[in-house]
Formats: structure tokens, sequence, C-alpha cells
């Protein structure tokens, strides 16, 4: 019998997203190649194919591309019965959709802050791997120079995503409180729902992973401190054999020890969410549908115990809370009522409702369908 061919997996160690897939494809066990991301790579066929230079991307045995690390996720699901990472009973499963949104899009400024306000991480590490990434071959001078440019590029988005010199002891003090309750449950639980990893855990790994993990502060700074969390980064990376073997909590429970950090996210990222809401809601009404949207809007202010934090509104972030949406309008009537009370009793059930306008995914932005 012939084997079956591998997917081609184009991401770097140190991006947020192909962290995400990466750990995920391992996990899978998917046969999957990973060829070096190089500069013409990125710029030829994964922009001609997926419509941005950007990563994670996957081309199929087929040699259809899939972009986005979610719609990565999905498809391989379907393929690929084995290791569901998606949990069966309806709180659970609501619940690892809540934090697939929160990690992918509420966690960007902490990781990028971590990496970019602090210059070891450039000059121990990001300089040298990427480089190598996108220019192999080539003399160090011609590659720092590329780098240079990605990076420029990438330092530039920083004041977009909250990175401001009046943010950053908030951006610290807010993480530090955020990594000890991810500590505490750790130390509890190998896994966010139980002895398994699931969705949650992939989407936990964009900025633990190529970022917090591996980047030389945060791991120093934020990661080895607690060491529950380095031995998940680690098990993440590599998983440990038992790891599919284990169970997720039995009767649809959510370990106690993740309630806070639940409550956390309901009390922050529903006001974030609304807020990017009202922005959409307000350009809806004269924007054309199938008309990309910009990809960043004005910013949205968020309070949190630890102060105000502000950022752009991105209205993808929508995108990903209509898939917590889609999930939850699948459930039968007594599911949902289930979710909502859990959600409640967590402190808020209002993004399960939010009116959100139907949007599809262009490349890294949306458009009104
Ligand atoms: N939501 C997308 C985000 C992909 C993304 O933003 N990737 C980053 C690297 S971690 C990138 O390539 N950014 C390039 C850009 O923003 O132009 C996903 O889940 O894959």
């Amino acid at each position: 019998m012939n084997k079956p061919r591998p997917y081609t997996f184009y991401g770097w160690h140190a991006s947020y997203f192909a962290g995400k897939a990466r750990t995920y494809l391992h996990y899978k066990q998917v046969p999957v190649l990973e060829p070096t991301l190089t500069l013409w790579t990125l710029m030829g066929p994964v922009k001609r194919h997926t419509g941005a230079a950007a990563m994670p991307a996957l081309r199929t045995p087929t040699g259809q591309w899939l972009s986005d690390s979610s719609e990565i996720i999905d498809h391989i699901e379907a393929a690929f019965p084995q290791r569901p990472v998606v949990p069966q009973t309806p709180v659970q499963r609501c619940v690892s959709y809540l934090l697939e949104a929160w990690f992918d899009e509420w966690w960007i400024p902490m990781a990028m802050h971590s990496r970019w306000s602090y210059p070891e991480n450039y000059r121990d590490l990001f300089m040298r791997d990427v480089g190598n990434q996108l220019m192999p071959g080539f003399p160090r001078l011609a590659k720092n120079l590329a780098v240079d440019y990605v990076a420029g590029m990438l330092r530039g988005m920083c004041p977009a995503v909250g990175i401001r010199p009046e943010q950053l002891s908030w951006l610290n003090s807010w993480s530090e409180h955020a990594l000890d309750l991810l500590h505490t449950h750790l130390k509890a639980q190998p896994y966010l729902l139980g002895s398994r990893p699931s969705l949650a855990d992939f989407a936990m790994a964009g900025p633990m992973y190529g970022h917090l993990g591996r980047d030389p502060w945060p791991a120093r700074e934020w990661i080895e401190p607690r060491p529950a969390l380095r031995q998940w980064t680690d098990h993440m990376a590599q998983p440990p054999a038992q790891a599919a073997a284990g169970e997720l909590l039995p009767e649809d429970q959510i370990p106690a020890t993740l309630v806070p950090l639940l409550q956390l996210v309901l009390s922050e990222f529903t006001p974030f969410v609304q807020g990017i809401q009202a922005q959409v809601q307000a350009l809806a009404a004269t924007w054309p549908p199938g008309k990309t949207l910009p990809r960043r809007l004005a910013d949205v202010c968020v309070c949190t115990p630890q102060g105000r934090f502000s950022r752009n509104a991105l209205p993808y972030t929508l995108w990903m809370v209509q898939r917590l949406q889609n999930v939850f309008a699948s459930l039968t009537l007594a599911e949902q009522t289930r979710v909502r009370l859990a959600f409640a009793s967590w402190g808020s059930d209002e993004l399960l409702s939010l009116t959100v306008p139907k949007l599809e995914r262009r490349a890294l932005r949306v458009a009104l369908s």
C-alpha cells in the first residue's frame, strides 16, 4: 500500500500562530513536512495562495492551501479523527472555543511586549533564528538586513496592539497575574480541561510556544519561576506518549482551578469584544457586503484590576467569537441552557448572544457576508 502523502507546513518557531498549529499537528501525528519558510516562499507561494504573507500556512497532499490556525485545526479534525481535540460535551466544548478566541486575540499584546520591549530577545535569538529561516545559505550580513526589515515591520505594529510607554507596567502586572492563575491550575491538572490537551491548550500554545516559553526574557522572568507552566509548555512542544491516553474531566466538568481564569476572561474579554462589535456594527450600516473591512479600527479600552488597557479593535476578533457562537447555536436547547448557566456563574453569558454581523474571513481580515 502507498504511504499517505504528507502535508507541508509553513511557519517559524518564533511565530505565535504557527506555534498553535505546529503543536496541534504534532499531537495529531499528521504526516507533515516542515521545509524552511524562506523569504521567497513567504512572499511567493504563501502570499499567492493564501492572500497574505503570513503564517501558518498548510498545503494539503492534494495541493489545497489553508491558512489561519483555526481553519487548519478544523480541516485536520475532519480529516483525522484520531486524538480529537474538540470536547464532545457542551460546556467543555464552548469553554474550549472561548479560550481559543481569548488566547488568539487577547494575548497578542503580552506576547509582543515580552519580545519587543526587551532587546535581548532580538539580539540573542530572533535575529539568528529568523535570519536562518528567511535567507538560508546567505552571508550573515544579508540575513541580518532581512531580519531587521521584518523586525521593523513587527515593532511597527506594537503601538496599535497597546504596547505604549504608559501601558508597559500594565502589561507586566496583568501578565504576571494571569500566569499565576494558569500556573495554579497546571499544578492541579496537566492540561486546561484534564489530563489530555484540547483545543484550548493548542490556542494557549500560541503565546507560550514561540514567545513566552522560548524568547530569553519571558522564558527566564515569567515561565521558569512557574515550573508547572514550564512543564506544560515543554509537553505541548513534545507531547509525552501518555498525553493522548489522558481524559478530559468526566461529566462535562470544568476544573475548579480553571474557574478564576474563566472569571477573568469573561470580565475583560466581554467588554473588549463588545467595544469591537460596537465599531463594526456602526461601520456595517454603510459598508458594502463582501468588501474587506479595515484590519484595525479605533481603540477599545478595558478596565481591569491592574488598571485600564487600550488597544486597536480588530474586526477579525469578532470572527473568532462567531466560531464560539456557531458552536453554541449547534447545541440543543437543554445544552445551551447548561452552557449559559455555566458562563453566567463565571460572570457573564453575554458573549453567547452578542449580535455579531455575519463575517467571512479574508486572509488576515474579514468582510461582512
Ligand atoms: N488569525 C491568524 C493569524 C495569523 C498571523 O497573524 N500570523 C502572524 C505571525 S504569528 C503573521 O504572519 N503576521 C503577519 C502580518 O500580520 O502581516 C491565525 O490564526 O493563523
